[in-house]
């Protein structure tokens, strides 16, 4: 009976590393009805903040993004990194290295799986006891792991843009995959004060001006940020909101915009620049002294954090 059960949840293990694929109408409907949807609290005191948000818009150089209006407004509310860089391209890889501190050699927008024994920061965070979410605008259901079309046929949410979906770490673990949210989540999340202390948000491929422009992008920042930063159900805790570009355009340095916001950022540095250089390792780094987490012994050990 014993290796039976042991049989069960070892095929169950390695069959749910690809189980929330498919795409079909069927399949999408029966796992929205019945998906494992979690959203775990803490509350772990930090260093310098109890709540970091991360957020990424798409491929835009540091001198086009300061220069948009709204993006330049946010600039103003907090404190502006003037040195910061992507990794790498494509988009996939920078994140991945958000997640797990290195590209793990990945150089394409392709389908990829990292093998289990690598770890990311939510086994950090894991074995801290600090909770953590991902929100990805437009995910079918929480956990889901191929790329979503709306009704009219347009890409809204791709796994590319999902820095957990690569992680067989991640996959494999069904609690993992129900902290994988949408934003019909965040804002039930947000509405009953039940956010996480680490959370990274993707909006979709209109939103993040991947397949719009600079404009909607920055607009879509603002109008996202500005009542969360008066909500106290999201910045009442010591909040540090990060928000950047996974990458800039092909021909540039790769110098990215990067702001941080929030309640932990402290009055007297709001409206100022901070010329030190930074990159996306900066991120796992940030997490983990903050928290005294220890590090994933990859490209966070020697970034430099913010604090
Ligand atoms: C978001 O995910 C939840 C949980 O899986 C699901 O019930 C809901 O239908 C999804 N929302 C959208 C708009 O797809
Ligand atoms: C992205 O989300 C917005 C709402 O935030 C929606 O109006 C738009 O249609 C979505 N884009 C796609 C491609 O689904
Ligand atoms: C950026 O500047 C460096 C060097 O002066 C400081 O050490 C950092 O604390 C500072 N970071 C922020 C977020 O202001």
């Amino acid at each position: 009976m014993k290796s039976t059960i042991s049989f069960f949840a070892l095929v169950g293990a390695a069959y749910s590393q690809t189980q929330y694929t498919s795409t079909a109408s069927s399949a999408v409907a029966a796992a929205r009805a019945t998906a494992l949807t979690l959203s775990p609290t803490s509350s772990v005191a930090g260093n310098t903040f109890d709540r970091f948000v991360q957020i990424w818009l798409e491929n835009t150089d540091y001198s086009k993004a300061i220069a948009n209006t709204d993006l330049a407004w946010l600039a103003s509310q907090g404190i502006s990194l003037t040195n910061y860089f992507a990794i790498t391209h494509p988009s996939q890889p920078n994140y991945v290295a958000a997640a797990g501190a290195s590209t793990y050699s990945i150089t394409d927008d392709g389908f990829h799986r990292i093998g289990s024994s690598v770890k990311t920061i939510v086994d950090l965070l894991d074995a801290k006891g600090v909770s953590w979410s991902i929100y990805q605008e437009d995910m079918p259901f929480s956990g889901f792991e191929a790329d979503w079309k709306n009704s009219a046929g347009a890409t809204d949410y791709v796994r590319k843009h999902n820095p957990l979906m690569s992680y067989d770490s991640v996959t494999s673990d069904l609690n993992r995959l129900a902290k994988c949210k949408n934003f019909t989540m965040f804002n039930k999340d947000l509405a009953n004060n039940k956010l996480p202390q680490w959370m990274f948000i993707t909006p979709n491929m209109t939103n993040d001006g991947h397949d719009s422009s600079i404009s909607v992008a920055g607009k879509w920042a603002r109008n996202f940020l500005t009542p969360l930063l008066s909500n106290p159900n999201f910045n009442s805790a010591r909040t540090l909101v990060h928000l950047t570009f996974d990458e800039g355009s092909t021909s540039g340095t790769n110098q990215v915009y990067s702001v941080l916001l929030g309640s932990a950022v402290p009055a007297a540095k709001v409206g100022t620049t901070n010329n030190t250089r930074y990159n996306h390792y900066s991120l796992t780094k940030t997490a983990e002294l903050n928290w005294g987490l220890g590090n994933l012994g990859q490209n966070d050990v020697s970034a430099s954090a913010f604090f």
